[in-house]
This record gives C-alpha cells, sequence and structure tokens, in this order.
C-alpha cells in the first residue's frame, strides 16, 4: 500500500520505513498547523484534518513527546519546541538533583483512508545522568527504556523499535493494515 508519511523528521521516517517495509512509505517533508492542545491526540487530529484537504491518498502523521514524571509531564506536547531551545543538555540541567527520574514517551500516529484512525504508543523508562550516545534522534541520548541501562541513543534503530512508543503505535498501525 501507498502511503505519504508527512513529516519534517528524518529519525522518525527511517525508523517507520523499516517497519512498514511492505508497504511503500513516501515522505513528505511538509508541515502542518500544530496547535496549541493539551494532548498529542489534539495536535494530530488537527493536523490529519488540514492535510486531508491537501494530499490524495493514504496520509499518515505521528506526533510525539516526552513527558517527564517530576517536571508534572514537561515538556509533553512542547516537546519539539523544548528540544529546540534548550536540547539534551538543557533537560539534563533541569533534572539536576532530581532523584524521581522517571519518563515516558508517547506516540500518537493518525492515518487517512477517508476517516481518521489513531494508533498510540508508549514507553516507560528514565532520564539518564548525562548525554550517551550518538543514535537515533532528538531525546534518545537521554533516555533509557525501562529495563535497560543504555539509552535509546546507544541502541541501533532496530533494538528501539523493540522496545519504543513509536515502535509500539507502528505495530498497531501494522495489525490494522493486516500485514
Ligand atoms: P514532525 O514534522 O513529524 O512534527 P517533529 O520533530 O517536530 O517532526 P513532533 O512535533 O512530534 O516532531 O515533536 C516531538 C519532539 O519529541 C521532537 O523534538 C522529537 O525530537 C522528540 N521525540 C519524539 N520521538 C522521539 C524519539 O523516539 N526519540 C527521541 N526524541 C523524540
Amino acid at each position: 500500500m501507498k502511503i505519504y508519511f508527512v513529516t519534517t523528521n528524518t529519525g522518525k521516517y527511517e525508523e517507520v520505513k523499516k517497519m512498514l517495509s511492505e508497504h511503500e512509505i513516501i515522505r513528505k517533508d511538509m508541515t502542518y498547523p500544530e496547535i496549541q492542545a493539551d494532548t498529542l491526540e489534539e495536535v494530530a487530529d488537527f493536523g490529519m484534518e488540514f492535510l486531508s484537504k491537501k494530499l490524495d491518498g493514504k496520509i499518515m502523521l505521528e506526533d510525539s513527546g516526552l513527558f517527564i514524571n517530576a517536571l508534572n509531564g514537561f515538556p509533553g506536547v512542547y516537546s519539539a519546541y523544548v528540544f529546540k531551545s534548550i536540547g539534551n543538555e538543557g533537560i539534563i540541567k533541569l533534572m539536576a538533583g532530581i532523584e524521581d527520574r522517571r519518563a515516558y514517551f508517547k506516540s500518537v500516529i493518525a492515518f487517512y483512508d477517508g476517516k481518521v484512525r489513531f494508533f498510540e504508543g508508549e514507553c516507560n523508562g528514565s532520564i539518564s545522568e548525562n548525554v550517551r550516545g550518538e543514535s537515533g534522534f532528538g531525546y534518545d541520548p537521554i533516555f533509557i527504556p525501562e529495563g535497560e541501562a543504555r539509552t535509546f541513543g546507544e541502541m541501533e534503530k532496530e533494538e528501539k523499535n523493540r522496545y519504543s512508543h513509536r515502535g509500539m503505535a507502528v505495530l498497531k498501525l501494522k495489525k490494522f493494515l493486516r500485514v
């Protein structure tokens, strides 16, 4: 099946393409309005509403974020902005002296085939004491998934996909597409 994946993020595209290799995933490097909302679902829904009027065929987008318990879920829906402004070093500084380092990643995929459908995934873990590893993108070098000692930044794509929020959401989409 031919699916347009609208994202400006090469890392996301590479991960999704690897998992949906039975399909033709065509990247559309374009932006869509990302509204200020309380949940990723609302952001994804609004974005797809816009895109479904612009593109023909099957479309997907993915909205994700890092939620840190001790910071009441921050950066959450503001993850992209916070990453661009303070980056991983900034998060490590914010977490200095904080014992509870639990955090989770969440991913919401919106898929459009005449109707919008949502697929979600979460990945629990913790924030590392320092920035570690060069793989992946974004917050990968400061996020340690549960049951692991390494950060996502220290893992290959396939391994990260097995644990990750995006991996879970894509798996649900894959099942929906019956492959
Ligand atoms: P889009 O064009 O797809 O929106 P984006 O990078 O702006 O690309 P989001 O709006 O979903 O994506 O913002 C999510 C932010 O959280 C962004 O800064 C990512 O780098 C970060 N993030 C999301 N998933 C991640 C993952 O698996 N590993 C590390 N960081 C992640």
